[in-house]
């Protein structure tokens, strides 16, 4: 292993603001808004404030689904920018604590209901829609599986790997190892499951796999932190073909691009509020 520069943690913590790396300006040991902000409102019942990451990617592309199979699920959706601290305004707040995107408002119920955390947004939606998720007990508690699954691992993909191997100030030897084992570990896990099964839980696709296919699916095609090699993500070959065929639906192209505020001018949708802004 290489030499690792020395560090003797202190007593207490406290807070540097000069640590570096890339989301130094929005990291805070602190909760709660920085400043006052209303939330605009649209005039679908369901009001969506993201960002197209691979959390954010993951609701809309269950929207743009529920809409495909001729569901009612019109929405209006907002840019969050995260890089200039938008999910710190006061109306953000107000619908998610936690200070991160994706956060829903659904103002069809009286009174209003937010729902937070991506996982819980997806289960709110099918649900709600009676779509996506399976109504036979196994096959759903084997859904709710994956999903959660999904929700408890992908920290250690984005906070974890991501944030040391592309994003911290230096590269580290010790938390890349660290990481990428266990990312590779997870990739194992799905190629195995993968093996024998079309989609996570058998022959029908569900939120499970809207779920994992956000974060999996952006590691292994569309390279996210440019460890493809690295990560010899070809060699798991049940995920590539699970996620290429993901990639072809005609509404997860649709959900990627929302609130999609950079990459080619083409394919940005800051705003969505109806279907024509895809068009
Ligand atoms: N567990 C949350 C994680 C959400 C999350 O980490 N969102 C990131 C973008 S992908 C965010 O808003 N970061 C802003 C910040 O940390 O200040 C979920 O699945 O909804």
């Amino acid at each position: 292993m290489t030499e690792q520069s020395s560090y003797t943690p202190p007593k207490v913590w406290t807070w540097d603001k000069e640590s570096g790396g890339r989301f130094a300006n929005i990291n805070r040991p602190i909760a709660g808004p920085t400043h006052d902000k209303e939330l605009p409102r649209g005039k679908h019942p369901l009001q969506l404030h993201s960002l197209a990451t691979p959390n954010g990617v993951k609701v809309t592309v269950l929207l743009e689904e529920l809409l495909a199979i001729g569901k009612p699920a019109e929405y209006d959706a907002y840019t969050i920018n995260i890089g200039d601290g938008d999910q710190f305004g006061s109306g953000f707040v107000e619908i998610n604590p936690n200070s991160k995107i994706p956060a829903l408002l659904d103002v069809s119920t009286s009174p209003p209901t937010r729902v937070f955390e991506s996982g819980a947004i997806l289960l709110y939606l099918a649900e709600k829609f009676d779509a996506f998720l399976p109504s036979d007990p196994s096959q759903r508690a084997e859904c709710f599986s994956w999903l959660f699954w999904q929700m408890g691992s992908a920290p250690y993909l984005g906070g974890g790997f991501g944030h040391f191997y592309a994003y911290a100030p230096e590269k580290w030897e010790y938390p890349i190892n660290r990481y990428a084992m266990e990312v590779k570990r997870q990739l194992d896990v799905l190629d195995r499951n993968l093996s024998s099964r079309q989609y996570l839980c058998g022959d029908e696709y569900n939120i499970s796999d809207m779920a994992n296919f956000a974060w999996y699916g952006a590691l292994v095609l569309s390279n996210i932190y440019e460890a493809q090699e690295f990560l010899d993500v070809t060699s798991y070959t049940n995920v590539f073909r699970w996620a290429s065929e993901i990639r072809e639906r005609p509404a997860v192209k649709r959900g990627q691009r929302v609130n999609k505020v950079w990459g080619p001018e083409e394919e940005r949708v800051p705003e969505r509020h109806s279907a024509s802004d895809l068009d």
